[in-house]
């Protein structure tokens, strides 16, 4: 028809990376995402986007605004044509409103990335983790099944299901979940299994290592790290408190990760994938690369608080991500040090930020993140 050619969102104003311009002509397809305000569901908007498709979110209700990662995406939808990326009420524990919106849009593209996600927290919440993670997906997958044409399912899966198995980690190694959350993901992953083999359901589980980012939330430990970083450095706090420092992940960047999660979903079949760099540090080696870049000492300010041990640990994580590399052709353009220079950098300009605030007296300083 005559209908506007898509319109190229406006540059990302946090986390960097510009939006590309959608190939003019594709015919638009249309995907749905749970979980599009949080970290992952930012940069996945962001690339779909991209991609010229018509994104719809499902977002949850909050009393305060939840949707700060996606304000430079966002266009009013009174103007339709350019509008591109609509956000809905939903929430995963509301299976009526799932069946709803996938019934209404009829999506291409289902992904599921909504998750209370923090594993520490899962101990504090975990009926309620278990109910999100694990039923959460089991209900999404089901209207996703129900739905009058097929739609293809992406399940954000993790390499905490990994659990104690030792690394490294491949599709192939057995789980041995170490949290309420672990365990909840490694029943959404089987969910999804079956779906694939009981209905046919072009269904992906994708095994991610940790992603990280400048829109990681504040309390896994990366970001907690560099917002530290940043604020020591410009004088507005000394010290920061931390659990274990031996635990060892494979830390990459979450703008790379989501396009791996696209691109299971083009392949002539469904299958399962471990998305990793392949490297793995200890948290105190990324003290040491956060810290050194600022030319500070981590020894000098960070302090142990045995309140941030958790009641079983995952030890040792490192991915090996050989089939996804092969089959999907991907692979990580950022790596480790490169990861934390764009993190603490761009910490360093939020504190310079909340200095200003603090000089003119409008912020107390003891307002920590
Ligand atoms: P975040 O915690 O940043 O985002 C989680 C998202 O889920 C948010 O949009 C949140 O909404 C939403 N959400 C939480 N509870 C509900 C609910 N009851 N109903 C609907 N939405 C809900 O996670 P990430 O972006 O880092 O991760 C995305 C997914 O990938 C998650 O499933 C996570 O478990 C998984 N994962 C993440 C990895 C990582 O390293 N980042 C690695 C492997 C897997 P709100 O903004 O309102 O809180
Ligand atoms: P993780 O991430 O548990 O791997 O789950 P997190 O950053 O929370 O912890 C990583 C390691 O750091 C240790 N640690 C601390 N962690 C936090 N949060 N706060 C601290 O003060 C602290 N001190 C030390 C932890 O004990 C742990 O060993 C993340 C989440 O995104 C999951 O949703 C995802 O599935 C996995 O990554 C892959």
């Amino acid at each position: 028809g005559n209908e506007e050619a898509p319109q190229p969102p406006s540059p990302t104003q946090i986390g960097g990376g510009v939006v590309p311009r959608p190939v003019p002509g594709e015919q638009r397809k249309v995907a749905l995402v749970t979980g599009i305000t949080g970290q992952d569901g930012s940069y996945l908007t962001e690339f779909l986007l991209g991609k010229g498709y018509e994104v719809h979110g499902l977002i949850r209700r909050s009393s305060n605004f939840n949707t700060a990662r996606l304000e430079h995406l966002y266009v009013d939808p009174h103007n339709a044509a350019k509008a591109r990326m609509k956000l809905h009420y939903a929430d995963l524990s509301d299976a009526s409103s799932l069946r709803r919106w996938v019934d209404a849009l009829l999506p291409d593209e289902v992904y599921n990335l909504a998750a209370q996600s923090h594993v520490a927290v899962s101990f504090e919440i975990p009926d309620y983790t278990a109910d999100v993670v694990g039923t959460g997906a089991l209900r999404l997958l089901e209207a996703v099944r129900c739905a009058s044409k097929p739609i293809r399912y992406y399940q954000a899966g993790s390499s905490e299901m990994f659990g104690s198995t030792p690394p490294p980690q491949s599709e192939s190694s057995p789980f041995h979940p170490r949290s309420p959350y672990a365990a909840a993901k490694v029943a959404a992953h089987w969910y999804t299994v079956n779906y694939r083999e009981a209905y046919g359901l072009f269904a992906c589980n994708g095994i991610l290592f940790n992603h990280e980012s400048p829109r990681r939330g504040e309390n896994f430990v990366t970001r907690k790290i560099t917002r530290a970083v940043g604020r020591i450095r410009l004088g507005l706090q000394t010290k920061v408190y931390l659990g274990n420092l031996s635990a060892a992940r494979d830390w990459g960047f979450a703008g790379d990760y989501v396009e791996a999660m696209w691109l299971m979903l083009q392949q002539d079949e469904p299958g399962d994938y471990v998305v990793a760099t392949e490297e793995s540090h200890t948290v105190e080696e990324f003290l040491q690369a956060a810290f050194g870049h600022v030319g500070l000492d981590w020894k000098d300010h960070v302090v142990i608080d045995p309140k941030y041990f958790r009641p079983a640990e995952v030890d040792s994580l490192k991915g090996d991500s050989t089939k996804a590399r092969k089959a999907l052709g991907w692979k990580p353009k950022v790596g480790f040090q490169d990861l934390v220079k764009m993190m603490v950098d761009h910490d360093l300009e939020i504190a310079k930020r909340e200095k200003v605030l603090v000089d003119a007296g409008y912020i107390d300083a003891q307002q920590q993140p």
